[in-house]
């Protein structure tokens, strides 16, 4: 941790091409909990004459450093607290350097850390550094050989990159495990584990015709946990090769599933870090949603190989190059093993949330940021999902198989480099013959889009004429927009429902007009699959979204008509929060419909009939109301329930339950199922359909939706059932942190007496990043009554948590931050709350970086 003076950004103006290469390298770790040695061989080119060799390093203890087998005196050399600058070096040279870690000691999980027995490596960013002294950024691509040194019988697996090319005895009895990656990385994907497992082996046969053995290694007698992810593995390969002719390239894969993990999981060069979050199910312990993550994040790993690994990022500036193309990859690997319109609708809702906020707030940056302090605080939404968002714009503009001839052109080109997003989209343009000059713009500049969209029918023509535009607010440090190029797919409805046309428009003026024709009737404009992330603005009648919701042809179009009828029923209610909130008939009819006669898609269904949650509402407002958003909710969900409880019931008979299965039919029914008695719950007598629904649940998703049902419904009874899953569970801590988080949203104010208590009980710990999210990170993202109370007391809460964690593992505590750093949405009292915890965390000696970064921006 720096001094606060000290800190300075970095910037993408300020790139320029690394000063040496290190072709190769020859790594040594001899691991020991507090003291591994680390020696290092590396040939050193220099590419700029006469300057300094700059190594990063941090909290290393260098014990030697020799060049071309010379020792150097501490004079030839200056040590600071993050560099290792030797003034004078030869054009060509080896470096030998040793220096010495402490794993053990190493809470913050960058680097090589020790838990649960393990040694495990996480380097991206830029934790490399704090494992030896290098050049830590992505351009310094470097051949890796590296040998483990350990006592076998405590660490049976001794785990790196590549291929294993030696194993030896070593005379005192330990063991020497040799390995040797043939691709060059970058620092970033170099992995090293060291532990003890169970593997789980199986292979795969590429397209071509190799054999590549795959390993999958998890906590011992987690066997059992880890099928699942492994066929996960297969089909994400299959995929790769059928859609865009993608073939692994070592002859080994392995997945070491691990529960200490900052993230989700890590791509390493032919070895993947996971969170056990991400790998480990059964069909008793998982939830739907376990497995669907499963699978789309073991994807995500997967695709990295090539978006990412083989081609890679010059700098960190340009992570959404490997990041926006990845998520993008896997949302359509998931899309197509299961239902696309869910899909669609889960990352919209992601977008509409998330990244919606952090694009209106004080972190707000584009997908590609100019300016970074702490690189951590950059694995966003915004440079994630938004950009997956304009990669799937892309692909929207050129079609499919331009797209996919473009991204060839990329892979093909740049095949062993280190590139930038406009490397990215020049293949985009070259493949397609195309200009995307304006399309960049949505690299750089930031915030949210609004397009309003006006119609003007003409009968005697029968024209269509559309008035289309775009409109752009300041965000944080970037006061001036341009106007974007903005696919939009619309469909033309006839006022049966039926789509009368298909146009996909281009906006790229800030206002424009299209005209169609051969229009029979003024028709119903509908937006398709959320074609470009923005606000999209249209005056609908009641009976119009009704429409939409009830006969559109596109699933996602008629849940977003729905949403859009929340919403405006919301606003009206926040407008006047006393007057009585009735709702329409025709709603009524055409909810019955869905619960009479489920649509084939039953998770389509359900989604259907869900409100928007608190945040999707929230993000509407330029300042959250938050009480009338919450009695909205709850008023339209009595109101349901009283209209619609004949309905629920027999919708609830009608998906009955058999023997858990994880089927896309399945998931469904168990989604609809689950959606009727989370309402039924809130009847006054729904003790016992609840009691039955847990007892005779054999599977994860329904137990806990009895389990928030009954808490959501303020029942006492979740607290029996809490005491009896407690009980059945408490050696599974990936399902406990489940009951965390349940509890964490106990909507009534005793929830803080439950995470006084939680934060003590015998498997928390706050070294551990997935027990400290499951109950403060659902508390305070998952539970908007109690989090934003207006006496202040979630916030404090959250904020006590934040400090004690700073000091432990900072990018948790940079995480954990977000709700406060929003505090200009709020009004009064809970805006007053909020600045009081953020300037109180501000006067904090030693604040990370990562704490920073987001509160003096927050405060600006
Ligand atoms: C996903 C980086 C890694 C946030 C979301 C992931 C991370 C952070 C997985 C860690 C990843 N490269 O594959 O993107
Ligand atoms: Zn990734």
């Amino acid at each position: 941790m720096s001094s606060n003076s000290a800190r300075s950004s970095r910037r993408l103006a300020d790139y320029r091409q690394p000063d040496f290469l290190i072709p190769e390298m020859d790594l040594t770790f001899e691991l020991a909990a507090e003291a591994t040695r680390v020696t290092a061989l590396m040939q050193l080119r220099q590419q700029t004459e006469g300057v300094p060799l700059v190594l990063d390093g941090q909290q290393l203890n260098l014990q030697s450093i020799a060049i071309n087998g010379a020792e150097l005196n501490p004079e030839d050399y200056q040590l600071t607290d993050d560099q290792l600058i030797i003034a004078k070096v030869p054009a060509t040279f080896t470096l030998q350097i040793t220096t010495e870690i402490n794993p053990a000691a190493n809470t913050a999980l960058e680097g090589l850390y020790l838990a649960n027995n393990v040694f495990c490596t996480q380097c991206e960013a830029e934790g490399f550094r704090r494992i030896m002294f290098y050049p830590d950024r992505p351009d310094v691509l470097t051949v890796y050989t590296t040998h483990i040194i350990a006592d076998q019988s405590q660490h049976p697996y001794l785990l790196s990159n590549g291929n294993q090319i030696a194993t030896e005895k070593l005379a005192d009895g330990r063991t020497r495990v040799s390995w040797h990656d043939p691709f060059a990385k970058p620092c970033y994907l170099f992995a090293l584990v060291a532990g003890n497992f169970d593997c789980i082996s199986d292979s795969f046969r590429t397209q071509s015709g190799r054999d590549v053995s795959l390993q999958l290694f998890v906590d011992p007698g987690q066997r059992d946990k880890g099928h699942f992810a492994m066929a996960a593995l297969k089909r994400a390969m299959r995929w790769d090769e059928t859609r865009y002719k993608l073939e692994y390239d070592l002859d080994v894969y392995m997945v070491v599933a691990v529960d200490f993990f900052n993230m989700g999981a890590m791509e390493n060069k032919g070895l993947n870090v996971f969170n056990s979050k991400y790998v480990l199910a059964d069909d008793s312990s998982a939830t739907d949603k376990d497995y669907f993550n499963i699978e789309s994040i073991i994807g995500h790993e997967y695709f990295h190989n090539w978006t990412g690994n083989r081609v890679t990022c010059r700098d960190w500036f340009q992570l959404s190059l490997k990041e926006g193309l990845t998520v993008f990859r896997d949302q359509e690997f998931s899309a197509d093993m299961a239902s696309a319109t869910l899909n669609r609708i889960d990352a919209v809702k992601l977008i509409r949330t998330a990244q919606f906020a952090e694009d209106a707030g004080p972190m707000a940056h584009p997908i590609r940021p100019e300016q970074v302090l702490e690189m951590n605080n950059f694995y966003t939404v915004t440079v994630y999902d938004k950009g997956a968002e304009v990669i799937r714009m892309l692909q929207t503009l050129l079609g499919k198989p331009g797209f996919q001839r473009g991204l060839a052109c990329y892979l093909q080109r740049h095949d062993g480099q280190a590139v930038t997003c406009d490397d990215f989209v020049s293949a985009m343009e070259d493949a397609n013959d195309t200009d995307l000059s304006q399309f960049r713009l949505w690299y750089s500049q930031a915030g949210t889009p609004a397009v309003t969209l006006r119609q003007h029918y003409d009968a005697e023509h029968t024209t269509l004429q559309l008035e289309v535009s775009q409109q752009h607010v300041a965000t944080a440090g970037q006061p001036e927009k341009q106007a974007l190029l903005i696919p939009l797919q619309l469909q033309l409805l006839s006022s049966d429902g039926r789509v009368d046309q298909q146009h996909l428009i281009t906006l790229s003026k800030p206002t424009e007009q299209f005209t169609f024709t051969d229009v029979q009737s003024d028709p119903v404009v509908v937006w398709e699959n959320f074609s470009a992330p923005v606000k999209l603005q249209q005056d609908y009648q009641l009976s119009q979204l009704l429409l939409i919701a009830e006969k559109a042809s596109n699933g996602f179009a008629r849940w977003d008509a729905m949403q859009v009828f929340w919403s405006n029923l919301i606003r009206e209610h926040t407008l006047q929060p006393e007057a009585p909130l009735e709702l329409p008939d025709a709603l009524i009819n055409v909810m019955r419909h869905w619960l009479q006669q489920p649509l084939p898609d039953k998770a389509l269904t359900a989604e259907l009939l869900t409100l928007p949650d608190f945040d999707t509402l929230a993000e509407q407002y330029l300042h959250i109301p938050v009480d009338a958003i919450l009695s909205g909710l709850t008023k339209i969900k009595q109101q349901l329930v009283a209209r619609l409880e004949q309905d629920l019931v027999n919708c609830y008979q009608l998906t009955g339950t058999t023997p858990y299965q994880y089927s896309e039919e399945a998931v469904g029914r168990r989604a609809l199922r689950n959606r009727c008695l989370s309402y039924l719950a809130l009847k006054p007598d729904s003790t016992e359909q609840l009691e039955q629904h847990y007892h005779q649940s054999d599977n994860m998703t329904d137990t806990l939706a009895a389990m928030a049902a009954a808490q959501d419904a303020g029942l006492p009874l979740i607290d029996t059932f809490a005491a009896d899953f407690a009980n059945k569970w408490q050696d599974n801590v990936l399902v406990m942190d489940k009951y965390f988080s349940l509890l964490a949203s106990n909507p009534e104010s005793e929830v803080f007496t439950s995470l006084t208590k939680l934060s003590t009980h015998p498997l928390f710990s706050w070294k551990n990043p997935n027990r400290v999210r499951a109950l403060f990170g659902a508390f305070s993202m998952r539970n908007p009554k109690q989090f934003h109370r207006a006496d202040g007391r979630g916030y404090r809460c959250l904020a006590e948590v934040v400090a004690k964690m700073d000091t432990i593992n900072p990018q948790v505590a940079a995480r954990l931050i977000t709700p406060l750093l929003a505090w200009q949405r709020f009004n009064d009292q809970r805006r007053d709350h909020m600045l009081a915890e953020l300037k109180l965390l501000a006067t904090k000696a030693n604040l990370s970086n990562d704490l920073y970064e987001k509160i003096t921006k927050s405060l600006l």
